[in-house]
C-alpha cells in the first residue's frame, strides 16, 4: 500500500530510475526555505555549496526540518520500505547566466556503501528547466549491476568536487526532468545524471538529501553518522547525526567541516 506515490510514479521509478515532478512543498514553505538560504549567503559571503558539503544540513535546523517533512518520508518509505536513513545532503545552485555544470556520472561511484543502494531527492527551491539547467537523467540506467568507470576531469566549471564523467554517454537517450518550486525529483544512485549550464535570469537552486536504508553498511570508514528517519537500526549501522544548538553553531559547522574531512580522506585513500 503506497503511501504517497501513485502507482503510475512507482511504476516510472521502476522503468527510470527516477520519478518527477512530485509535489512537495507549498509555495509559502519553499519560499521561505528559499530567502532562509539567499540570507545565509549573503551573511557568510560564499555560496553555501562551497561551504556545506556532504552533510549540509547540520548546521540548519531549517534543512533537518526539511530533511524530517513526513511528507518525504512518505515518498521515500515508497520507494525504500519502512527503515530509512538520511545520510547526507547537498546543495547544487547556479547562479542566473552561470556556465556550471555537472558531467554526466552515477552518485554511487563514490558513496562507498555496501550494497550500493541509496536513493536522492532533489527540491527546487526556484524553477529548474531545460533553459535554467535542469537535471537529466539516462532513463533505465540503473539497471545495470556496474557502476561504469568515471574518468576525473576537475573541470573548472563542473560542479562535481573531482570533475568525475563518464565519456561517451548517447546524448539523443538523455531526458530532462524539470520542476517548479517545491516539487522534487528523486533518483537512483546508479541513475546517469547531468546538468547543463544556467542560461536563465533567475539562480537555479537546488538541495539534494540522500537517503539509504538502515542495514546499508558504510565501507570507506567506520562510525558513520545519519539522521534516523523511519523504521528501526537493528545492527546499529548508523549513529545519529548531532544536531545544531543553534543555526550556525560553531560546534555544528566543525562537525560539518570534519565530516567532510573524513569522506574526502577516505576517497583519496581508495584512489
Ligand atoms: O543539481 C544538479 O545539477 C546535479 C545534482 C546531482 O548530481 C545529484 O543530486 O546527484
Amino acid at each position: 500500500m503506497l503511501k504517497f506515490l501513485s502507482d503510475e510514479q512507482l511504476s516510472n521509478w521502476k522503468r527510470d530510475g527516477a520519478v518527477w515532478p512530485i509535489d512537495l512543498l507549498t509555495t509559502a514553505e519553499v519560499n521561505d526555505l528559499a530567502q532562509r538560504l539567499e540570507i545565509l549567503e549573503a551573511s557568510i559571503g560564499v555560496e553555501a555549496q562551497s561551504k556545506f558539503r556532504i552533510k549540509a544540513h547540520l548546521p540548519f535546523p531549517w534543512l533537518w526540518d526539511l530533511i524530517r517533512n513526513p511528507r518525504l518520508a512518505d515518498i521515500i518509505e515508497d520507494l525504500l520500505g519502512p527503515n530509512i536513513v538520511c545520510w547526507g545532503s547537498s546543495f547544487f545552485t547556479k547562479k542566473p547566466h552561470d556556465p556550471r555544470f555537472v558531467s554526466w556520472h552515477q552518485d554511487s561511484t563514490y558513496y562507498g556503501l555496501e550494497p550500493p543502494e541509496s536513493i536522492t531527492a532533489w527540491v527546487a527551491f526556484t524553477p529548474a528547466n531545460a533553459l535554467s539547467g535542469c537535471m537529466r537523467i539516462i532513463p533505465g540506467s540503473y539497471k545495470g549491476d556496474a557502476i561504469l568507470p568515471h574518468e576525473e576531469t576537475f573541470g573548472k566549471n563542473n560542479l562535481l568536487s573531482r570533475g568525475q564523467t563518464i565519456l561517451g554517454i548517447d546524448e539523443s537517450a538523455a531526458v530532462e526532468m524539470p520542476l517548479q518550486p517545491g516539487q522534487i525529483s528523486v533518483h537512483h544512485n546508479k541513475t546517469i545524471h547531468s546538468s547543463r549550464p544556467n542560461k536563465a535570469d533567475w539562480p537555479r537552486v537546488g538541495f539534494a538529501i540522500h537517503f539509504t536504508t538502515t542495514d546499508v553498511h558504510q565501507t570507506q570508514f567506520a562510525n558513520p553518522l545519519a539522521i534516523h528517519i523511519r523504521g528501526d537500526d537493528p545492527e546499529g549501522n548508523w549513529i545519529e547525526d548531532p544536531y545544531p544548538e543553534y543555526e550556525l553553531s560553531p560546534a555544528s559547522v566543525k562537525a560539518c567541516e570534519d565530516y567532510c574531512k573524513r569522506y574526502r580522506s577516505a576517497i583519496a585513500a581508495r584512489i
